[in-house]
């Protein structure tokens, strides 16, 4: 039996939970023996060097004059299909339902039912994207249509099931980071450009969508710095950014709140923290909790989609439900008074994260899928 195989990934390559899963999965694929090729508009941000594995295929938009719009969709099921014939494909892996399974699925009529598809779900794809009628009907074909499915927690799978009516077999397989990267570092120099030694530090990384409420990280921080002098470290930038800094300004805090901007040596930067804050409204896994929770950092946070699957309430973090932002500084405050939780809480992210969210265990579980839909188990 041939255990190594040709998998193709295309995954949105810019900044995103799903872009980082996609392209580290890869990777690990590619120590592992298989070939890996990329297939999309851009190199994935986080595929670092080179490894004698991995091939990336960049994908031309036509920008021919009737085009109102480049139609890049069609230019990438062009370009699956094409690197799919020409490099004798087995997986053509997709990460995120819209519009890459659709790509897939146009790409296996052209190249034929040796090209098998894998579909992985990552969240906005079906909580947010499949809600849209005009798009509901081509979600539901493309995830039927896929020879295998996956889901990164429980709660993604069941809103796929009755949002989109899906009663196909769907496979979980939770995110997971590289240990190799995500684990304490020694940040001590680093947290001393923000905060004194006596003082804690609580921070917040996301994209800052709506859907993150970035709004009520500020006002758990106002609650707990009330009580814990404490510093607040804002990772990341995005649409609501402009209002949170406002926001910030006035309630007289910017001597408080420091903003990063997009950092790429996240597990570093997390180190610097005693508390991550994930008040987010819909989450399906939650990936900077996992992140954080490796490096030994508890989240505080909401019980909102796959997070409660991720972090477990009372051992390595707390959970309130979505908008109770007093109950979550509560948390906070008792965890940042409390030296032996706190030490007792880093050791139990430590060893959640190696145990439930291991590299080799996921990698493992997305290999035997492969090879399941090649029927080469
Ligand atoms: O959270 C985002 O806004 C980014 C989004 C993405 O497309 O990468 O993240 C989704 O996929 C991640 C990886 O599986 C998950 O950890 C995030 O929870 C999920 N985001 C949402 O469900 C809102």
């Amino acid at each position: 039996m041939d255990r190594f195989l040709k998998i193709g990934i295309t995954c949105y390559p810019s900044l995103g939970g799903s872009g980082v899963v996609a392209t580290e999965l890869g990777k690990l694929l590619a120590e592992k023996g298989h070939e890996v090729h990329f297939i999309s508009h851009s190199v994935p941000f986080r595929l670092g060097s080179f490894h004698k594995n991995i091939f990336y295929h960049e994908v031309d938009v036509s920008d021919y004059y009737v085009f109102r719009y480049p139609p890049y969709d069609l230019s990438l099921a062009t370009k699956m299909a094409q690197v799919a014939k020409s490099q004798q494909l087995d997986i053509l892996h997709v990460h995120y339902a819209v519009p890459h399974a659709v790509c897939a699925f146009l790409a296996k009529q052209m190249v034929g039912d040796n090209l098998k598809v894998v579909t992985t779900l990552h969240g906005t794809d079906i909580t947010v994207l499949a809600q849209d009628e005009s798009l509901k009907d081509l979600i539901r074909l493309a995830i039927n249509e896929s020879d295998a499915v996956t889901s990164v927690s429980h709660d993604l799978m069941k809103e796929t099931r009755e949002v989109l009516d899906i009663v196909r077999d769907i496979d979980l397989t939770y995110n997971f980071v590289d240990e190799r990267v995500y684990h304490p570092r020694d940040a001590i120099a680093c947290r001393s450009d923000f905060a004194a030694q006596d003082e804690k530090v609580l921070m917040h990384i996301s994209n800052f969508r709506p859907v993150k409420r970035v709004s009520d990280v500020v006002d758990i921080f106002k609650m707990v710095n009330e009580q814990v002098p404490s510093r607040l470290l804002l990772v990341g930038e995005g649409p609501d950014l402009p209002k949170v800094q406002m926001k910030i300004k006035e309630m007289g805090l910017e001597n408080r709140v420091h903003f990063l901007g997009k950092q790429d040596d996240i597990a570093h930067v997390i180190s610097m923290a005693d508390i991550l804050l994930l008040p987010s409204e819909k989450e399906s896994f939650g990936l900077v909790a996992l992140e954080a929770m490796a490096c030994g950092v508890p989240t505080v946070g909401t019980v909102a989609g796959g997070i409660p699957e991720l972090v477990s309430h009372g051992q390595t973090g707390f959970l309130a439900p979505i908008g109770a932002t007093r109950q979550m500084a509560d948390y906070s405050i008792l965890l940042l008074k409390n030296e032996k939780l706190a030490r007792e809480m880093r050791e139990s992210c430590l060893l959640r994260a190696r145990n439930e969210f291991s590299s080799d265990v996921i990698t493992a579980q997305y290999e035997s899928i492969y090879y399941r839909v090649l029927n080469r188990e």
